[in-house]
Parts: C-alpha cells; structure tokens; sequence
C-alpha cells in the first residue's frame, strides 16, 4: 500500500486479540501530541471484563498547574468499532486536574509478547492527514524494545507517518 499518511488508510493490526494483548505494557517511546500529558514512567494494563468489553489503567508522571509533579492514575474504557483493532477510548483521571477525554485507539502491531503499537489521531486536516496524532510504542519488558522487534517498529512508524517524531520514555521508578 501507499505510504500518503491518510488517516484512513493507516494499516492495523489484523485479527487483533484483545485476549493476547491484555496484561501490562511499558511505554518505551512516545510521539506526543499537543498538549501533551504523559511524560515518562508511563505503564498501562489492560483487562478484559467478564462482558468481553476492554479497559485499562495507566500511570506516568506529569506536572500539572505549571509546576506541580505527580504520578498520574488513569483509567480508560474501549468502546467497540467494526474493526477489532480499533477502539474509541473515553478516558479520565483518579484525581482532580488530570486530564480526560475521547481519543481514537488503534492498534498498529504487535507480537502481544515483546512490542505493540498504538496509534491515536486526535484531529485530521482537509486532507484526510493526522493534524495532531500521538503515539506510543510499549513493550512488554521494563527494559525496551528487544534488537529484533526494532526493525518492525521503525518500519510502522514510518508508515504512521510519524518516524523521528519520537522520543524515549524513561523509567527511573518515579510511578
Ligand atoms: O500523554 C498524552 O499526551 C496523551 C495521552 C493521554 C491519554 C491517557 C489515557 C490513559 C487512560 C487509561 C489507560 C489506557 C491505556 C492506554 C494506552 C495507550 C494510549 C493512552
């Protein structure tokens, strides 16, 4: 396929499981969006409910009122769409000035094992293009990404249209 950044024609994974992908991820990479919220330390677990529906919890660290630092306690509920790799996450926070919201959340890739790529395009352009997207990269190792899942991540990423948009995201043990 053509790699033209459409929102639209962004590949997900197929045959998602949500089954597999459950269970804690740690973010190792993050694109972030405007406005960002989540700066480092960031983990998610997702769970599937007995109803079949997804949820999760997350933490990571952020400053809020300008200078204030916490580690944030989220969580978020997944709504269903008619493609099993992508869901419509409403998301909120344990405490008051955290941030919530409606976010698209699709699953790129993942191995369900070692890595995963999420993907969330908050707003589109005319042109069917992302205007304000994040993502992130998680594995399943508190460590990284392990050498041989790198390369599938750098070539997803460029297909997001997203490569060098990147930055690492630090666990030092904050959350
Ligand atoms: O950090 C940002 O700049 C934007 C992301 C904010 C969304 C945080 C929502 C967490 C909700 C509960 C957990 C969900 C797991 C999500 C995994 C990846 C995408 C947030």
């Amino acid at each position: 396929w053509a790699q033209d950044c459409v929102v639209d024609n962004i590949q997900v994974m197929k045959d998602f499981d949500r089954y597999r992908y459950a269970g804690t991820w740690y973010a190792v990479a993050k694109k972030d969006p405007s406005g960002l919220f989540l700066l480092d330390n960031i983990e998610a677990t997702f769970k599937i409910e007995d109803d079949g529906r997804m949820t999760a919890t997350a933490k990571g660290r952020v400053i809020i009122l300008n200078n204030w630092e916490l580690c944030a306690q989220m969580f978020g509920t997944f709504e269903d769409t008619e493609d099993p790799a992508k869901f419509k996450m409403k998301y909120w926070g344990a405490a008051a000035h955290l941030q919530n919201g409606y976010d698209d959340h699709w699953v790129i890739d993942t191995d369900y094992d070692n890595y995963a790529i999420h993907y969330s395009c908050r707003q589109t352009d005319v042109d069917g293009t992302c205007l304000d997207s994040y993502s992130f990269i998680f594995s399943r190792h508190p460590t990284g990404l392990r050498p041989e899942d790198q390369k599938i991540v750098t070539q997803k990423k460029q297909e997001l249209c997203l490569l060098g948009k990147y930055r690492r995201v630090a666990h030092t043990g904050y959350c």
